[in-house]
């Protein structure tokens, strides 16, 4: 890499300055998260095969439309490539559409509203404190399509949507749309048991997937597309660890619909994708095609012992009489230690890092009650049971015991010391994990 010399003009040797302090910058916070407990549901670590593709020369590129119909000439590879990726999400999901143009979740959701709602349709939903995604919100991607949310009737016991109610809620407003999906995801959603009433009153289903989409193609939660969803919208980093990327699949023998999808991603929603992260999400699939089951089998059994070991410890973990959890994610009323704010906080100093998170019944956005906790890092870097059972302890030491915090982050990094590879990918293993060094040389 072409270093700025240090005879170079005062603008260059200042600017140099500051590319050497954001480098320092992104190293203090990669060397921060090697050392720490990575509990947030949302987020993964990408594998190297995947990861190298970030930085490939596709990330220059321009490749709008579909392959072998571009706008641009130079696009063979890129549409081989793509072509692979959209098989590959095809056979991972058993579906028959696939578009991986969508460039997040939210624009993937953006496409879905766009293709299969107009401005004042009603669209059912989740509310936000019941774990909804903002899209969700009429300051997210609800609002911007113009679109008026019918919210199901709430089982709070259970985490999930109670059926009977929200039969007579969907009989009686009839939307044109029914959204299942959550970023405070437990439980499977019941699209199966919605899903005559649904068509009863010509409503489609539509599955938004981005937390549990690892877990779906590993066969551990439950299968939307063929239990009566027509689309699934996700981003593909969360229990599917790939790039930050958006997906849409389709299992509707409907071609029409299919070419809606197409047109609400490009030119909808998307003027170019980002084609480095196509490229790695291929990889992840792949990846996940060889890896995934067992991957998604270990990710949904460390959140149960997670849930139990804190439960065990006096913590107030939601859904005790359902074992926590189904998926990757446990939630933990975090009233008796201060609030969300204060308890993630107080973690974060600790060196395990999770979020604050509104629960049933929080009054005020602002101030919520739980903490939200997910094992898909965790699992990625091979831990397993046993760790979960020591993840609560340090949980218990810091929020019940009063330990210092400086104390608990230190035996926070020597749990984190034992695992520093990635597993469940090609190139696993130590070097798996240095891949986070950053690969240039100081300006
Ligand atoms: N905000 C993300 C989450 O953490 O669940 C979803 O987009």
């Amino acid at each position: 890499m072409t270093a700025p010399h240090e005879t170079g003009t005062a603008p260059e040797r200042e600017m140099a300055d500051v590319v050497r302090s954001i480098r320092d910058t992104v190293k203090r916070h990669s060397s921060r998260f090697e050392r720490s407990i990575p509990l947030i549901a949302s987020e993964n670590l990408l594998s190297p095969y995947a990861k190298e593709l970030l930085i490939s020369d596709f990330h220059s590129r321009y490749a709008e439309g579909l392959p072998g119909e571009r706008y641009y000439e130079g696009n063979e590879q890129v549409d081989e490539v793509e072509r692979t990726c959209l098989d590959l999400a095809k056979r991972l999901f058993r579906c028959s559409f696939a578009d991986v143009r969508p460039i997040s979740g939210t624009v993937a959701n953006l496409a879905v509203l766009k293709a299969l709602a107009e401005p004042g349709d009603l669209v059912g939903t989740s509310r936000l404190a019941n774990g909804a995604h903002i899209s969700s919100a009429s300051f997210g991607a609800f609002g911007m399509r113009g679109v008026k949310p019918v919210y199901y009737a709430w089982d709070a016991e259970r985490m999930t949507i109670d059926v009977p109610r929200t039969r007579e809620i969907l009989l009686a407003v009839r939307p044109k749309l029914c959204l299942f999906g959550l970023s405070l995801f437990l439980f499977p959603m019941p699209v199966a048991e919605l899903a005559p009433t649904m068509e009863q009153i010509g409503a489609r289903g539509w599955y938004d997937a981005a937390h549990v989409l690892g877990l779906i193609a590993g066969g551990e939660f439950q299968d939307p597309l063929h239990e009566g969803c027509v689309v699934l919208s996700a981003s593909t980093h969360k229990t599917l660890p790939g790039p930050q990327h958006g997906l849409i699949l389709g299992n509707a023998p409907d071609p029409e619909l299919d070419k809606r999808l197409q047109s609400a991603a490009f030119p909808g929603v998307t003027s170019n994708h980002h084609l480095h992260t196509m490229a790695a999400l291929a990889v992840s699939f792949a990846e996940h095609l060889a890896f995934g089951r067992e991957y998604a089998r270990q990710t949904v059994a460390n959140a149960r012992a997670l849930g139990q070991a804190l439960h065990e410890r006096g913590f107030d973990v939601l859904a005790p009489e359902l074992g926590f959890t189904r998926s990757h994610t446990v939630a933990v009323r975090v009233a008796n230690e201060g609030g969300g704010e204060a308890a993630a906080r107080r973690l974060a100093e600790a060196g395990i890092i999770t979020n604050k998170n509104l629960l049933p019944g929080d009054t005020s956005p602002k101030h919520p009650q739980g903490v939200r906790l997910g094992t898909p890092e965790v699992t990625r870097v091979g831990m397993r049971e046993r760790e979960m059972a020591r993840i609560a302890e340090l949980f218990d030491d810091l929020l019940h015991r009063q330990r210092p915090a400086a104390e608990v982050s230190s035996a926070a990094a020597e749990l984190k010391s034992g695992f520093t590879g990635l597993k469940y990918c090609f190139g696993a293993g130590e070097a798996a994990y240095r891949f986070y060094d950053l690969v240039g040389h100081e300006p």
